[in-house]
């Protein structure tokens, strides 16, 4: 039995979306989801419960992160990454890979895996699928993701080729290393830029393994828009119906809804995190910079439209006065309120695919969104 199954429960039949229902060994959520990003163990300046409140049911973690800081020989004394940050939900960590590349800037790629600096203290480092598989085994989290490479935006042929199968080898070598398979899930990255042949070399390589899902990795760094959404147009399709598909690293409001419609049933960003501890708001009326002077005297919430606690209980005056002063409550603030929006976006996706409706919602999403303006 696999620690992570995927149940099809409908697709649209407007636009093909899924609607699905995962179960990990914390819990069993409705997909498409979005995982709110816990870098560090800690969804920057959110408590669990603060997550809880607002309907998140699986966060994200590094590999990367916690093997330097604190160490995952720490974590898992504490009985796992669960117990340590108190947070019962379902996690997924990211495999390192990743991080390494965006990270560092001194790196050298072979056959057994990467050698790079720390980046804070530049000591020299080295990971390899089989310790990524080891430190996320330490760590207990219920979704691990394979160790891959994600090259950089754009990349020849030649290269992405090369890069693809070490990727496809580094898989096999995840599988054959993970060492508890049925409490502890594992996903294989499909990636292949923005070439079709490579990206289906990947996907049949990948689906040939047995993974508990597939995560489609290589998008959202640094290309248009409508390459990543013709990259999933040939990609999805090559991935199985009955298991999960996570798109990583996507997370603005218009990308989670062409995703879903292109069938990706999982994704997570720092996004919405991010740009909230720069005073950037995201509202059913497109983008708000609450640290903007024209909000100095405006006593109305982020958003009239969203019931979250935020926008029940404080003003954008009030907000714009925090965040102006650097005080943390400021940025708690705004980061409830951003996870807030996404999540219930998510929602709002799933019932429009059990209506199947979800064309309509895009429409309408993105004409009071401001997406469809010049
Ligand atoms: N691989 C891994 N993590 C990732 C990515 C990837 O390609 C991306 C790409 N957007 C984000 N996070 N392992
Ligand atoms: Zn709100």
């Amino acid at each position: 039995m696999s620690a992570i199954t995927y149940e099809l429960i409908k697709t649209c039949k407007q636009t093909g979306a899924r609607l699905g229902k995962v179960t990990t060994p914390h819990g069993t959520f409705e997909t498409p989801i979005f995982m709110p990003v816990g870098t560090l163990a800690t969804v920057k300046t959110m408590s669990p419960e603060d997550l809880k409140e607002m309907g998140a049911d699986i966060i994200l973690s590094n590999t990367y992160h916690l093997w330097l800081r604190p160490g995952e020989d720490i974590v898992e004394e504490a009985g796992g990454l669960h117990k340590f940050m108190n947070w019962d939900g379902s996690i997924l960590t990211d495999s390192g890979g990743f991080q390494v590349f965006s990270l560092s800037d001194l790196r050298e790629i072979e056959e057994s895996g990467v050698h790079f600096r720390n980046h804070i203290s530049g000591e020299k480092l080295f990971l390899s699928p089989e310790k990524a598989m080891r430190i996320q085994n330490s760590l207990g989290s219920d979704i691990m993701m394979a160790f891959d490479e994600c090259p950089p935006y754009p990349a020849e042929h030649k290269y992405m080729k090369d890069s693809v199968e070490r990727t496809s080898r580094w898989a096999e070598r995840c599988l054959e290393a993970h060492g508890r398979p049925d409490a502890q899930g594992l996903f294989g990255i499909v990636q292949g830029g923005e070439y079709e042949d490579l990206r289906r070399l990947s996907a049949q390589d990948l689906t040939s393994m047995d993974f508990a899902g597939y995560a489609i990795g290589g998008l959202s760094v640094g290309e248009p828009k409508d390459v990543m959404n013709k990259v999933l147009d040939f990609t999805t399709p090559l991935l199985p119906n009955d298991k999960a598909r996570y798109l990583m690293g996507v997370g603005s409001p218009d990308s989670l809804i062409d995703g879903a419609i292109r069938g990706i049933d999982m994704f997570d960003c720092v996004l919405p995190t991010r740009i909230a501890r720069n005073g950037t708001c995201m509202t059913s009326n497109g983008r708000l910079v609450v640290r903007n002077a024209k909000y100095a005297r405006d006593f109305t919430p982020i958003d009239p439209n969203c019931d979250c606690h935020v926008c029940r209980n404080y003003t954008r005056a009030y907000i714009r006065h925090l965040i102006k002063c650097s005080e943390t409550f400021g940025f708690r603030l705004t980061t409830y309120h951003n996870l807030y929006f996404l999540l219930k976006l998510m929602r709002q996706v799933r019932k429009a695919i059990k209506e199947d409706r979800l064309g309509d919602f895009r429409e309408e999403f993105f004409e009071q969104y401001g997406f469809n303006k010049p």
